[in-house]
C-alpha cells in the first residue's frame, strides 16, 4: 500500500477515448475528481471525446505505437502498459483506475509488475461497463485474460447491479470482490432549463421530437427505433431525432425509407454535447437487447425526458417503469409506439413522468454521491 500524498489522489485513468458510454463515464469522472483538487492523468490512445482542451489539474498523455513491418496486429496493451509504467513514474501516482476490462486491466497489471520491480506498489481499480463482461469478456478468445485481469485488480467495480452478476456468473467470484458504483449525470448540465431550446423549432417545428443516441451497433437495434416512430407517426405528426454513427446507420436511413417516415428523420450524426439535445426532447427510445446500464437514458431522465425502452439488463435498474417511463419486450416496436403515444397525447402524464425522471436521475445517480463512492474506493487502496 502506499500513503495519498495531502488531500488530493494523483489517479491515471484510461478508458476508450472514443464515442461511447464508458470513455463518457470515465471522462466525467475524471473532470470531477479534478474539480474536487485531485490531480487526474488520462492514458489513452486519443483525447477523450468528453475531455476540454484545458482543464486545471487534467493532463492527457497520449498512447504511441511504434510501428513495424512485422506487426500485423501493432501490440497496443503493451504500449499502453509502458505509457501507464511511464506516466506513474513522472508524476508520482497513486493508483490506476481502468475503464473496460480488455485490455486497460491487463495492460495496468503489466504496468503495475514493471513498477513492483522497482519496489513501487500500484493499486489497480478496474471498472467494468458491459461488453467487456457481456460479449468480449466471453469469447473464448479472451475469457481467461479477462478473468486474470480481474482478479488482479485491487478492487473491481461494476456500473449495475446485472453487470456485478454477470461477472459472478461468467467468472465466479472466488478470487475477487465487484461493489457496484453506479453511473452517474451532473445535474447542472443535463438540465432542461439550462439550454437554448430555441433550435427545436428548427429541427421539428412544433412537432413533438422522439430522441435516440447511440453508436448504431446492432446490439442497440436501431431498426427498432425507426419502427417505433413508424407506429407514433401514423397517429400523430412527430420528429425523431437520431444523434450518433456506426454500423447500422445505413440500414436505419433505409429502414426510415422503406416505412415511409424518411422525410420526419433527422440524421444528425455524432455530436459529443448531447445536453443541449436532449432538452429539447420529449420520448428518449433505447430499443437496445443488451445493455449493463444506458447511460443515455440517465442523461435524458436528468433532463426531463421520459425513456420508452426495451427492458434488458441494467436499463431496468434505471428505468423505473409507469413513473420515468416503459420497459418493454425487445423488439416490440408496437408496445414502444403505444407507450411513447400515450406520453405524447396526454401532456399531464408527459408531465409527471418528466417531473418524476428529472427527481430519480437527481436522487439516486447524482454525481456527487457517486464520485464521493469512487473516492472511498482509492483511499481504500492508496
Ligand atoms: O460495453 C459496451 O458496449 C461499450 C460501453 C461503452 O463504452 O459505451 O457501453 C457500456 O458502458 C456504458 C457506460 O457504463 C453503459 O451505459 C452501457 O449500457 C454499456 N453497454 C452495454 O452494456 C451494451
Amino acid at each position: 500500500m502506499v500513503a495519498i500524498g495531502g488531500n488530493g489522489v494523483k489517479v491515471g485513468i484510461t478508458c476508450y477515448p472514443t464515442y461511447g458510454g464508458s470513455g463518457a463515464v470515465a471522462t466525467e469522472l475524471g473532470l470531477a475528481l479534478a474539480a474536487r483538487g485531485h490531480e487526474i492523468h488520462f492514458i489513452t490512445y486519443q483525447r477523450p471525446f468528453r475531455l476540454p482542451v484545458f482543464v486545471p489539474r487534467v493532463a492527457y498523455h497520449e498512447v504511441s505505437m511504434g510501428q513495424y513491418p512485422l506487426f500485423q496486429y501493432p501490440p497496443y496493451d503493451l504500449a499502453l502498459a509502458v505509457k501507464m509504467h511511464e506516466v506513474v513514474i513522472q508524476h508520482d501516482l497513486d493508483l490506476l483506475h481502468v475503464h473496460y476490462a480488455i485490455p486497460h486491466a491487463t495492460s495496468a497489471w503489466l504496468a503495475k509488475q514493471m513498477l513492483a520491480e522497482s519496489g513501487r506498489a500500484m493499486p489497480v481499480v478496474t471498472t467494468l461497463h458491459g461488453t467487456d463482461i457481456t460479449i468480449v469478456g466471453q469469447d473464448h478468445s479472451y475469457h481467461a485474460i479477462t478473468k486474470f485481469s480481474i482478479e488482479k485488480s485491487d478492487r473491481v467495480t461494476a456500473v449495475s447491479e446485472f453487470l456485478k452478476h454477470e461477472t459472478i456468473r461468467a467468472f465466479g467470484d472466488e478470487n475477487f470482490r465487484v461493489d457496484v458504483v453506479p453511473n452517474f449525470v451532473d445535474p447542472a448540465v443535463y438540465n432542461r432549463d439550462c439550454h437554448d431550446v430555441a433550435f427545436k423549432r428548427e429541427l421539428a417545428g412544433d412537432r413533438p421530437v422522439l430522441m435516440h443516441i447511440s453508436n448504431f451497433r446492432p446490439v442497440k437495434r436501431v431498426l427498432d427505433v425507426i419502427g417505433t416512430f413508424a407506429e407514433v407517426r401514423r397517429t400523430m405528426p412527430a420528429v425523431l431525432v437520431m444523434v450518433g454513427d456506426g454500423p447500422d446507420r445505413s440500414a436505419a436511413e433505409d429502414e426510415a425509407k422503406r416505412l415511409g417516415v424518411a422525410e420526419d428523420v433527422r440524421f444528425l450524426g455524432r455530436i459529443d454535447g448531447v445536453a443541449p439535445l436532449l432538452a429539447i426532447a420529449d420520448v428518449y427510445l433505447l430499443t437496445t437487447d443488451r445493455e449493463s446500464f444506458g447511460l443515455s437514458a440517465l442523461e435524458a431522465m436528468a433532463c426531463g425526458v421520459p425513456v420508452v425502452a426495451a427492458g434488458v439488463g441494467g436499463i431496468v435498474e434505471v428505468v423505473e417503469p409507469g413513473v420515468t417511463g416503459s420497459l418493454l419486450p425487445v423488439g416490440d416496436i408496437k408496445a414502444m409506439g403505444a407507450a411513447a403515444n400515450a406520453l405524447l397525447t396526454d401532456p399531464a402524464h408527459w408531465r409527471r413522468q418528466s417531473d418524476a425522471s428529472v427527481a430519480r436521475a437527481r436522487a439516486k445517480f447524482g454525481i456527487d454521491d457517486v464520485v464521493t463512492q469512487y473516492e472511498d474506493i482509492y483511499h481504500s487502496v492508496a
